[in-house]
Order: structure tokens, then C-alpha cells, then sequence
């Protein structure tokens, strides 16, 4: 009965779902059939479809194209016992079929607890790779994308540290921050670690060749800073070296730390984007105001008490003619946004300005968008996706089924446990 495991989730075009079942063995998720549901969200239409349920903690997700067909795959992590790594290959028209990355076999070390991750060719063989945190061994480990005839077979397991040498991992982003043409991994730790790190990619400098994935070395970034949950690479000052954005959760502190080129040598230069709202969590570098430097999207609120001052949406301006992030002016989205998880950006209404698309944890926890009605300073319109779906928490846009409009997945723990996807149909059409 194995092969039931690798169900075909066959969804088909115009919300008529063909779902096969599937006969949920242990460890495995679901993928019980549940119609899709038609979700008016203001202006815009979505379909809301079920892609995996039944987990025992479903933390986070990400998508790339994995086997090179052109389509986006999309990649959702489970913690113990299941301990699965799910890969669900998209087919480009909205059609997946789950198969596993890591499946939960009562190997050393098992089980784990994956959670959030990132993706990039980490042996530089031309295919992207997963790296992720094991947030109850505390280690980060990365698996090797074996091409597209073996990709639905479990992926081998390599490590950037090992169990307990980062207590805490929580996050991780990848880039190549020393420059040396191989990606290297930066990482939070969680309450545990309450430090950053990133780790190099280590290759042979004499041969001339870079990393393979093979041999790691460690770098402190900052320590004995509260809770870091965020970690974000992206090129803040736009001096053409990958820069680190980072949240500290109970420092109530949003941080971008610069990569001065030498970051095996010289520490990271700390800027602190704001250390006044409470309990900032998971954000994104992106032009919000497209004027071609990169702003931050942030959330906050989550295990917070109910405060004016945190439980919100907001973007910081980077502020200069293009900014170099050094002077950073704050503009709410969302002034009353219950525990705040994760806010993501993209176009969601084809109108050409940056809309917002945000979690809520706790019980009553949901998804929305925002829309950006023109100016992103001010006025900005909150549109319910789905109301009570406890502990929403990661959440990443992508245009699933290449119609031209960006869709949204998104993972939700206790008490959901499951991924859901919402095509966006477009807007809704005048009666
Ligand atoms: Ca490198
Ligand atoms: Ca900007
Ligand atoms: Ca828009
Ligand atoms: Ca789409």
C-alpha cells in the first residue's frame, strides 16, 4: 500500500476538484479530499483549496521549481512525531502531487522537528537545494535535490552543524555572504540561542574552488539578543553584498546587519531599524514605495499582551534617494492586527502597486490581504481571507498556475494543522 502515500491531489482548473483519496498510513499527513471553496476577499475572487492536513505541526512552507519543469513545487515541513519534509511537484496549472523530502523512519536522531527553511543550490550542481532547521535537536541540516528522476524519493541528508551546536535554530536565509561563489547559511536561534550566526560554506581557496555543502565553519554574528525569529538576506544598502535582516522578539528590536565584505573577519555593522514596537516577528526587504530601495515589512504581537503599541502591520521607509538604510521612517499598514506572524508583498490586484499578505497566530488566527490603494504611506484596505484559522503562521506568494495573477500558500499549526493554497482568480466582476 506504500504507493498511496504519493496520492495525486488532482485539482483541476475553474474549482472543480477531482481529489483522489488516500489511506493515511503512520507518520503521514492527509490529503482527504475537501471541495474548494470560493472566497470573495473585497475586490478579489480566491479559491481556497486544501493541499496537505493533518500534521502534527505545520510550521512553514516555501516554493521553487525543484525538478526543472518550469512549474513552482511547493515544499512544507512537519515536526515530531511525523518529522516529514512534504514536496508537493506542481504541474504549472494548480495540480500537485505529494511525495517526501524527509519521510520519518526511526533513523538516529529521529524524531525531529522541522520547521522553517530556505532554498539554494548549496553543492553548486545546478539544483536547488533545502536547508532547515531542526528546532528539537537544534541543529541545522540541508538536503541534497537528487534531479529530477529521484526527486520524488527521500532526499539525502547533509549538515551544516549538528545536534545541539545551535540550540534553538529557528531560521535560516541563504546567500553568498563572503563572496566566494558559494552560498552560505545564516541563521536565528530561537529563545534558546538568542543569538545569530552564519555559517560558511567552506571550499579550497588554493584549489580555487568553493563550498560543496561538505564543510561548514561558524561565525558569530550578535549574541545575548532576545528571541531572534527572523532572518532575512537580502541587499539592504545596495552595495552589491548580500546584508542580513533580522527580528529579536522579546528585545523588540528590528536590526539589519551590514556585510562589510569581510564578514569571515570583521563583524557585521549593526543598524537598528526600530526598537520601540513590541514583538516583531517575521517580515520581508522589499521597494514597498518603489522608488528603488529596499523598505521592511514587518508583524508583530505574537505571545505579547494586547498593546497599542505592538499586534500591527507595518513597513519602515528606507529613507534617502535610493536609501543606504540608514535613516528608516515607520508607516502602518495595519494598526490592530492580532499576533502578528508573517507579512509577505507582491501585486495581488494586477493594479501595479504592493499589496500585503499577513498571518495572525493564537486561537483565532487567520489570513488576510491589504490592499495598496495608491499610496503606501496611508489608506490601506484590509480584506478578510479566512477568519478562525488558529496559529496561521508562515506564508509565501507565488503564481501557482502561471495565469498571471500571484496566488498565496500558506501553513497554520494547533488546532488547523495543515497547508491551504488560495488561486487567485482576479478581480471580482461588476454585476
Ligand atoms: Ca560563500
Ligand atoms: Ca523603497
Ligand atoms: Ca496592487
Ligand atoms: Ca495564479
Amino acid at each position: 500500500m506504500k504507493c498511496l502515500a504519493f496520492a495525486v491531489l488532482g485539482l483541476v482548473a475553474a474549482g472543480a476538484a477531482a481529489v483522489l483519496a488516500f489511506v493515511q498510513g503512520p507518520g503521514e499527513p492527509s490529503a482527504e479530499p475537501e471541495p474548494p471553496r470560493s472566497v470573495i476577499a473585497g475586490p478579489l475572487k480566491f479559491t481556497e483549496i486544501r493541499l496537505l492536513s493533518k500534521y502534527t505541526y505545520s510550521y512553514a512552507c516555501s516554493t521553487v521549481d525543484l525538478n526543472g519543469d518550469g512549474h513552482l513545487d511547493i515544499i512544507s515541513s512537519d515536526a515530531e512525531p511525523n518529522s516529514n519534509l512534504y514536496l508537493l511537484l506542481g504541474d504549472g496549472k494548480g495540480g500537485f502531487k505529494h511525495s517526501f523530502i524527509q519521510k520519518y523512519q526511526k533513523q538516529e536522531n529521529q524524531p525531529i522537528r522541522l520547521e522553517r527553511h530556505a532554498i539554494g543550490d548549496i553543492n553548486r550542481d545546478g539544483k536547488p537545494d533545502v536547508v532547515i532547521v531542526d528546532n528539537l535537536k537544534w541543529d541545522i541540516r540541508w538536503f541534497e535535490n537528487p534531479g529530477k528522476d529521484a526527486i520524488t524519493r527521500p532526499w539525502k541528508l547533509h549538515r551544516v552543524c549538528a545536534p545541539k551546536e545551535l540550540p534553538g535554530s529557528y531560521d535560516v536565509a541563504v546567500a553568498d555572504f563572503d563572496g566566494d561563489g558559494d552560498l552560505d547559511v545564516a541563521a536565528s536561534s530561537w529563545r534558546f540561542g538568542n543569538r545569530f550566526d552564519w555559517f560558511e560554506n567552506v571550499g579550497s581557496p588554493d584549489k580555487g574552488t568553493p563550498g560543496n555543502g561538505s564543510k561548514w565553519q561558524r561565525h558569530l554574528i550578535e549574541e545575548k539578543i532576545g528571541e531572534t525569529r527572523a532572518i532575512v538576506a537580502a541587499d539592504i544598502n545596495k552595495d552589491g553584498k548580500p546584508d542580513l535582516l533580522g527580528t529579536s522578539r522579546t528585545g523588540n528590536l528590528v536590526v539589519w546587519y551590514e556585510n562589510t565584505g569581510k564578514p569571515g573577519k570583521d563583524r557585521w555593522k549593526k543598524h537598528v531599524i526600530d526598537d520601540k514596537t513590541l514583538s516583531p516577528m517575521h517580515g520581508h526587504a522589499v521597494d514597498m514605495d518603489g522608488d528603488g530601495d529596499l523598505d521592511v515589512l514587518m508583524t508583530y504581537g505574537i505571545v505579547t499582551p494586547d498593546s497599542a503599541n505592538s499586534h500591527m502591520i507595518c513597513w519602515y521607509e528606507n529613507v534617502g534617494k535610493p536609501g543606504k538604510g540608514t535613516e528608516w521612517k515607520k508607516h502602518v499598514i495595519v494598526a490592530k492586527f492580532p499576533s502578528g506572524f508573517e507579512a509577505v508583498a507582491g501585486d495581488l490586484d494586477g493594479d501595479g502597486d504592493i499589496d500585503v499578505v499577513a498571518t495572525g497566530w493564537g486561537p483565532k488566527g487567520r489570513i488576510v490581504w491589504v490592499e495598496n490603494t495608491g499610496d503606501p504611506r496611508k489608506d490601506w484596505k484590509l480584506h478578510a481571507i479566512k477568519e478562525n484559522w488558529p496559529n496561521a503562521v508562515t506564508v509565501i506568494l507565488a503564481d501557482f498556475n502561471r495565469d498571471g495573477r500571484l496566488d498565496i500558500c500558506a501553513s497554520a499549526e494547533r488546532g488547523a494543522n495543515e497547508l491551504r493554497w488560495w488561486r487567485n482568480e482576479g478581480r471580482v466582476k461588476a454585476k
